[in-house]
């Protein structure tokens, strides 16, 4: 029997997922979870016929130039890939592929968690009823701000920005959108979208900013100083993308000076540390990176990293192939 091509998964996956991978490849599981160091990596694209990274992993031109002849694909198991260096595994010849779509709606259902949760002080409240400091009810006991009917700017109107534009229309949010291209006429009647072309002009008339765009070098730190600055002090800011997309420390000290009302982080710069400074304030709700975590999503996730592996082994195009200028 010829030899089953070898793949490498840098985590835990799915126990569906993990016995799919048995059965069809030479599967090398990390049965244990633990985080790999780069020293791991290197062993792992050394040998591997197909590599399947998270977002954990970071996939550098270090890790790519020890690549082994035979590492052809790096199927990642997520939507993102900025952990990827992409031109240096083009210039290898080595085909990444990420699992769109199947994450979308839940990432859309998380980012509405916390387009409530902040301005409604869900958790706030939350932690005063756990803390048995709930003295009873008063007309104006922790009010909250109202969202329906306020205006909602999408930043990265994207397949995942479509899906919070869907959802935010039900909540009887105006749905505001920036993106690099205006989308087709149809689409934004259809998602009742107001297009921004000036993303600084969006800014500084949203009531909550929420960023859907990918993690490139041309939007790292798009939510800067200046333009976070724009914002009005009753807006809040909700990530569900990448924390690099904002520049959490600038974003901190208008929170902590109160030049925003408050923020729903799904996603950090330096994940899994958070600045301290954010755990102190009540005006904001954390999470760790849970936009995509139900167990379907995760199943549909690897279900997609399957399907590219054996496309791309059996000498087809894989279907969800990334490349840098996709992006
Ligand atoms: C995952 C994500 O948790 O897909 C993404 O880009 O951020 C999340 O869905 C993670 O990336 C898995 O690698």
């Amino acid at each position: 029997a010829p030899k089953k091509p070898l793949v490498f998964a840098t985590r835990k996956l799915p126990d569906v997922i993990e016995t799919r991978l048995m059965e069809l490849f030479d599967a090398r599981l990390n049965v244990d979870d633990r985080s790999l160091t780069k020293a791991d990596l290197i062993e792992a694209v050394k040998t591997a016929d197909v590599l399947v990274p998270t977002v954990t992993d970071r996939i550098d031109a270090a890790v790519l130039a020890q690549a082994g002849p035979n590492l052809r694909l790096i199927a990642n198991f997520g939507a993102g890939v900025d952990h990827i260096d992409l031109a240096t595994a083009r210039q290898r010849g080595i085909t990444v592929t990420n699992t769109p779509d199947v994450l979308t709606e839940d990432t859309a259902d998380m980012t509405m968690a916390l387009i409530l949760a902040v301005p409604r002080r869900l958790t706030e409240g939350e932690r005063l009823v756990r803390a048995g400091r709930w003295e009873g009810w008063s007309p104006t006991f922790m009010l909250g701000r109202r969202i329906w009917g306020k205006r909602l700017g999408i930043v990265g109107m994207g397949r995942i920005g479509q899906a919070v534009a869907r959802r935010a229309k039900g909540f009887g949010l105006a749905v505001h959108y920036h993106n690099r291209k205006r989308l087709h006429p149809d689409l934004e009647q259809e998602l009742d979208a107001t297009y921004w072309e000036s993303l600084d002009q969006m800014l500084a008339r949203m009531d909550v900013i929420s960023v859907h765009c990918p993690h490139t070098p041309a939007t790292y730190h798009l939510l800067s100083a200046r333009r976070l600055k724009l914002l009005q002090p009753h807006a809040y800011v909700v990530n569900t993308a990448r924390g690099e997309v904002v520049d959490e420390a600038a974003l901190t000290r208008m929170l902590q000076k109160r030049e925003i009302a408050g923020a729903g982080l799904d996603v950090f710069e330096h994940e899994p540390a958070v600045n301290p400074k954010l755990l102190e304030m009540d005006n904001v709700v954390l999470l760790p990176h849970l936009g995509s975590a139900t167990l379907e999503g995760r199943i549909d996730m690897g279900e997609k990293v399957l399907i590219n592996i054996k496309t791309h082994i059996d000498g087809h195009n894989p279907p969800d192939r990334v490349l840098a200028s996709m992006l």
